[in-house]
């Protein structure tokens, strides 16, 4: 659980890195309209969330820095006995207060004219506002039918201010965690690793990869308060070299691999781990020499990874440790080949969101949480493996937050005779 005393850093930290005469303003967003009366899953922008820690759509933070106030206000939705009886209870004023720690927690109803007020010479108790900063990444949905890029033109026509993107500003300081943000992420990484062995209590040849998953997807959810991270991926045989395939249909077939690139998330902190298992219980040479280049590319590149370094040159090291080895077994008949076999990169940082923030030329600093997730794809084969793992960036180097989740042939091998006796 992240405290509301870490909020509250979050956002002085953010309103340092202001321009003086300052306006930030971040929306919840909205759940998206699907069809007829019904909504896609509400999900938080990650922005707000970090800044705030509520979670009920609709809300908005609002951060001051004039030379009249430096303040925050926070704005969530009044309550409404009506609605609530079809929808769910809205948080309270002192709710919300105590979750993100800003003291001023007013009602949604009174944000426009909040702004309004603002931007008016003889009402604004702000002072001179010369820019506003907001989140303009993406078509962050405020309304039935405004995106804060609408909303952005609208202020600037309105209040003839100056608009700052802030989103970048916001996941830089995202991607480096702190210890509560990193007990989530272990917390999410053993929830996965409960569901990757209870996924494989199943598999066997002549189930589906929908059971797999299912498995998989139901140990998460049995976990109060855990959510799915990304959608699980189990691709097996020759699905396996679809990087994100996303169907789960087809059957497990005996002699064949079946890659896992699944998580859990815990408060939104992402696990996002693979592992590629034999079918039968029992790697094939081939399967077992290709397995073993992955895995001992996944171990150098582990060692590879500390302060410093970028992910530019750990991908470069990835791909030249599997260029060699394919190379010298025979597997490729030139180096320059790897591209054919090997065709994403090895690392993304993690967080809030699967694929966090990530500045690929950055150097790695301690509190950076790191994938490593190392692959090799023979289509001609049928043979897709992944092995990936989640890496914490430590002040001498790292600590693989993922080392219990199962990897080594020998310990696969063995699990799965078990299972099959
Ligand atoms: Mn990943």
């Amino acid at each position: 659980m992240i405290n509301s005393n870490e909020y509250s850093s979050r956002r002085n930290k953010i309103l340092d890195k202001l321009e003086n005469n300052s306006l930030l303003i971040l929306f919840a967003g909205q759940a998206r309209k699907k069809s007829g009366d019904a909504s896609f899953p509400f999900d938080i922008n990650r922005n707000f969330y970090y800044l705030t820690g509520i979670e009920q759509e609709n809300s908005v933070l609002l951060l001051v820095k004039c030379d009249g106030e430096i303040g925050e206000y926070l704005f969530i939705d009044e309550k409404n006995e009506k609605i609530e009886k079809w929808t769910g209870i809205k948080m309270t004023v002192e709710e919300a207060r105590e979750i993100s720690g800003i003291e001023t927690v007013l009602m949604r109803s009174t944000f426009e004219g909040k702004i309004e007020a603002a931007f008016s010479n003889n009402m604004s108790h702000f002072g001179q506002i010369d820019q506003v900063y907001l989140d303009l990444e993406k078509e962050l949905k405020i309304d039935e039918c405004v995106s804060t890029v609408h909303y952005a033109e609208e202020l600037k026509k309105k209040c003839q201010t100056k608009i700052i993107d802030v989103n970048e500003m916001i996941l830089k300081e995202r991607m480096v965690k702190s210890p509560a943000e990193i007990d989530c992420i272990r917390e999410a990484i053993e929830t996965t690793d409960l569901g990757i062995r209870n996924a494989l209590r199943v598999m066997k040849q002549g189930r589906y990869e929908y059971n797999l998953r299912n498995a998989f997807e139901y140990s998460i959810m049995e976990e109060y308060g855990t959510t799915l991270a990304f959608d699980t991926i189990i691709a097996s045989g020759k699905n396996g070299v679809i990087l994100h395939y996303p169907e789960a249909k087809d059957m497990l077939n005996d002699g064949e691999l079946v890659l896992f690139d699944l998580g859990a998330a815990k408060s939104h902190y992402s696990a996002d781990i693979s592992r590629t298992f034999p079918i039968n219980g029992k790697f094939s040479d081939l399967q077992k020499k290709i397995y073993e280049i992955v895995l001992e590319c996944n171990k150098a590149t582990i060692n590879f990874i500390r302060p410093g370094i970028t992910l530019v040159e750990l991908n470069d090291f990835a791909k030249n440790f599997l260029a060699e080895e394919c190379f010298a077994k025979g597997l490729i008949s030139s180096k320059e080949e790897i591209t054919r076999v090997y065709y994403h990169s090895v690392s993304h940082h993690l967080g809030l969101d699967t694929h966090d923030g990530t500045d690929r030329s950055s150097a790695l600093v301690a509190g950076n949480v790191i994938t490593c997730e190392p692959g090799l794809y023979f289509a001609e084969y049928n043979i897709g493996i992944r092995i990936e793992d989640d890496v914490l960036v430590t002040e001498n180097g790292r600590e693989v937050l993922s080392k219990n989740i199962i990897k080594e042939v020998s310990d696969i091998e063995k699990l799965l005779r078990f299972r099959n006796e």
